[in-house]
């Protein structure tokens, strides 16, 4: 399988993860079924990956995100958002067999959970089809998901991580809504909105998302603490987007993710058997993440 080395950014490729170029330009990338018949270093099959990106007219942005897929990913399922720019030709010229699921009702939340339901493979990993997040940081995620993770949160805030993308006001609302979801939740997180996120598919049941817009990530870190999943975070660098403007209204979204955060307190509230009074704290088998730190009580 070829992908197409269409990007500025990725030429002259290898492309980090030691994909030679072929004579055409090209880089070799098997896709598909490859990643089962592995072994990881421990001599143990390699779980299988499965790569979900939301995507809405990111036809430019694709050759740069597909260029730095780790060869043994097992699929890529690309989530359309009935987009008009081509980006189904794109993905489908660059990798022949991506598989392009179409979500039910537009917003990001939606194609989420649409290409989790969709996808195959043992381990899910969510990256952004806009260029920010780099493909080759998958083998991070999948570490802390050998490592004994349950759930692997990207993190622009910790050391190693980073964002060039982030404007000085939404800089600030992610610190007021992750600060908020701490305080509500009992969760130690460093970040909370960010799309680069990795977790084993069998929690998929426990995270239990029925989300439709940008508030997806908050949802999935807020549940995954609640449901007693081990969390770690991975620290990890976004990129400014490279072709496009971003579909999140900084206004629009962060009040509709804070009333997210409010409505999952509630929600976990009802959950509890004694009602609102009796509610126990969350995660009581701490999990000290591979970083060393507590995510949640
Ligand atoms: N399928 C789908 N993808 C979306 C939708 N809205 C945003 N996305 C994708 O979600 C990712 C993040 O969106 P982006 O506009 O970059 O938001 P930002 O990173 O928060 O600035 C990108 O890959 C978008 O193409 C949608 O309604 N449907
Ligand atoms: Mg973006």
């Amino acid at each position: 399988m070829k992908v197409a080395d269409a990007s500025p950014r990725a030429a002259p490729l290898s492309n980090g993860n030691g994909h030679a170029p072929s004579e055409n330009g090209h880089v070799e990338l098997s896709v598909n079924g490859h990643a089962g018949l592995q072994t990881n270093g421990n001599g143990r099959a390699a779980p299988r990956v499965s790569v979900v990106i939301p995507a809405l007219n990111e036809a430019l942005n694709l050759p740069l995100v597909f260029a730095n897929l780790p060869p043994d990913v097992f699929e890529v399922i690309l989530v359309d958002g009935r987009s008009t720019d081509g980006t189904i030709e794109v993905a489908r010229s660059l990798l022949p067999d991506v598989r392009v699921v179409s979500e039910s009702r537009p917003g990001k939340g939606i194609a989420l959970i649409s290409g989790f339901e969709a996808s195959r493979g043992d381990i899910i990993v969510a990256l952004d089809a806009d260029g920010s997040t780099d493909a080759a940081e998958i083998s991070r995620f999948v570490a802390a998901l050998e490592e004994g993770a349950d759930f692997a949160k990207g993190s622009r805030f910790l050391d190693g991580g980073g964002s060039a993308d982030l404007t000085p006001l939404r800089r600030l609302g992610n610190w007021l809504l992750r600060s908020s979801a701490n305080a509500l939740h009992g969760t130690r997180y460093t970040d909370l909105c960010y799309g680069y996120n990795a977790f084993w598919r069998r929690c998929l049941p426990q995270l239990d998302l029925d989300c439709d817009g940008f508030e997806v990530e908050t949802v999935m870190n807020i549940r995954a603490a609640r449901a007693k999943l081990r969390v770690t975070e991975v620290p990890s660098f976004e990129s400014k987007r490279v072709h496009g403007e971003s579909h999140l209204n900084a206004v629009r979204d962060g009040v509709r993710i804070l009333r997210t955060i409010l409505a999952e307190r509630r929600r976990a509230q009802g959950s509890s058997p004694d009602g609102p009074e009796a509610e126990a704290p969350i995660g009581s088998d701490t999990y000290a993440s591979t970083l060393g730190q507590r995510l949640h009580r």
